[in-house]
């Protein structure tokens, strides 16, 4: 059995029923086997065997009072899992599916794709099984208030930056940094980011991830010789980063036909109107079959994959595991040249497996996706500086870090005997940075 492997089997059975967090381990091992072999300070200084155990995790009872006067009790979760190379950062998830297993899996992704953006930022994530759906303001205060009551004490400029992820927009990071400004009687606007524009947020971090994704789509296009123009889209989700995928894809001459939410999904084949998206989604809070009193033309279907639709470029912006075997088989059928996940770990292993087989270019999360956190570091920096850069000056400089993350996947790829393979390519580069640092510093 080889060393990988060894490790690989020791943490599933150290962490039974944590398939998410399994699944992500796996695909980091899978893809460092040949940086191992030519590295031998990282197996005796035991690196893996410390990145497969976080550093720090925390998990609380959140009691808040619902809008009937009543007791509710969720559970909160921070996973603090890599200070390697920066304080610990990474989003909030509040989603009824949150649990230990997909929180330990996203920050354990998240201290990866951290690395990956250049600049000085470790892995977390944290969140809870509180539903928002259908919830008033009032008690989406009530319990972010109570869940920052308990999590303030873990956070800090300098220790963990929170922001936002599933659940968690621009209203929750409001109520979150009101109560940490409270009781911590500081205005210390370093410690969360994805705040709003008046209390030190950053132009361009809404429009973030689904930029960046796109960043990243059009220079692994270019390399392949391929054009986004008149390309063929399908998005998954319509949330925030899938919204400002849809707004840049279609900037950039291709055309979104379809998009989703858990509920099902719209096909329009003149190409999904942003602006409508917007509005249903970000202000109203609606579903997506709204889009039908828009645009009367397009057509709604419940409760069916999106996935069957033929397209291009399919980019997966919802949920982890969302593009299974089967997707894949449908996808690569169809004629789909490219895969870019906005989501975290939107693609099963054996999915990710029959791309690359496949010859479909595969734009992996932590790289695809990073354009997010790149613009929260970007956000602190300007907490920091105490000054506001401009929407222009934001935005070109996450073009600038997405363009590098794709230059350093791509090189890493090939200097390892896989060129083209962005999924080993960015395990690859993400991980050096990261074992590098835990190296210099010694048994830490
Ligand atoms: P949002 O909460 O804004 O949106 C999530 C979207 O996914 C909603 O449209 C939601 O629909 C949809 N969705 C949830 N479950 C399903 C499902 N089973 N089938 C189809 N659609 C579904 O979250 P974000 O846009 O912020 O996050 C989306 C993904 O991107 C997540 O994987 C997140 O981890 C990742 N990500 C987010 C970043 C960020 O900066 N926000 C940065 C990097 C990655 P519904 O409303 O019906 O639940
Ligand atoms: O998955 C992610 O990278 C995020 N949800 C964004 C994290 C952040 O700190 O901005």
């Amino acid at each position: 059995m080889t060393y990988l492997q060894k490790i690989l089997d020791e943490t599933k059975l150290k962490n039974p029923n944590e398939l998410e967090f399994q699944q992500a381990v796996e695909e980091i091992l899978t893809s460092i086997e040949p940086v191992i072999e030519k590295n031998q300070a990282y197996s005796d200084l035991k690196v893996i065997e410390r990145l497969v155990e976080p550093e720090r995790q925390i998990i609380f009872r959140v009691p808040w009072i619902d809008r009937n006067g009543q007791f509710q009790i969720n559970r909160g979760f921070r996973i603090q899992h890599s200070s390697a190379i920066g304080p610990y950062k990474g989003g909030l998830r509040f989603h009824p599916t949150v649990n230990l297993s997909i929180i330990k899996f996203l920050a354990f992704e998240q201290t990866f794709k951290n690395a990956l953006t250049g600049l000085s930022i470790g892995g977390a994530k944290g969140g809870s099984d509180f539903d928002p759906k259908g919830k008033t303001d009032v008690e989406i205060m009530s319990f972010c208030q109570n869940f920052m009551t308990e999590l303030y004490r873990h956070i800090g400029q300098f220790v963990d930056i929170p922001a936002g992820d599933m659940g968690v927009g621009e209203r929750e990071i409001g109520f979150l940094y009101g109560q940490y400004k409270r009781i911590s009687n500081t205005f210390e606007a370093g410690t969360l980011t994805g705040k709003g524009l008046s209390y030190g947020g950053s132009l361009a971090r809404k429009e973030a991830t689904g930029f960046g994704l796109l960043y990243f789509v059009n220079e692994m296009l270019k390399s392949h010789n391929h054009s986004i123009q008149g390309k063929t889209v399908v998005i998954s989700g319509s949330g925030n980063v899938a919204m400002y995928a849809c707004k840049k894809a279609s900037e950039l001459g291709a055309k979104v036909i379809a998009m989703s939410d858990s509920g099902g999904y719209v096909y329009d084949k003149d190409g999904i109107d942003f602006t409508a998206i917007h509005a249903i989604k970000e202000i109203q809070r609606e579903r997506i079959s709204k889009y039908l009193e828009y645009h009367p033309h397009a057509e709604y279907f419940q409760g069916k994959r999106i996935w069957d639709l033929k397209c291009d470029i399919a980019l997966p912006c919802a949920m982890q595991n969302d593009i299974d075997l089967s997707a894949a088989t449908t996808l690569i059928s169809n004629g789909c040249i490219a895969v870019g996940e906005g989501a975290n770990m939107p693609t099963t292993n054996e999915a990710i497996k029959l791309f690359i087989e496949n010859n479909v270019l595969l734009a992996p999360a932590k790289a695809a996706n990073a354009g997010g956190v790149a613009t929260s570091a970007l956000e602190m920096a300007q907490n920091s500086s105490r000054l506001s850069w401009s929407f222009e000056k934001v935005d070109s400089t996450l073009k600038e870090i997405m363009t590098n993350i794709f230059e350093e996947s791509s090189k890493a790829a090939s200097e390892y005997g896989h060129p083209g393979n962005y999924v080993m390519g960015a395990n690859i580069a993400g991980f050096i940075r990261v074992a590098n640092a835990m190296t210099a510093f010694g048994a830490v």
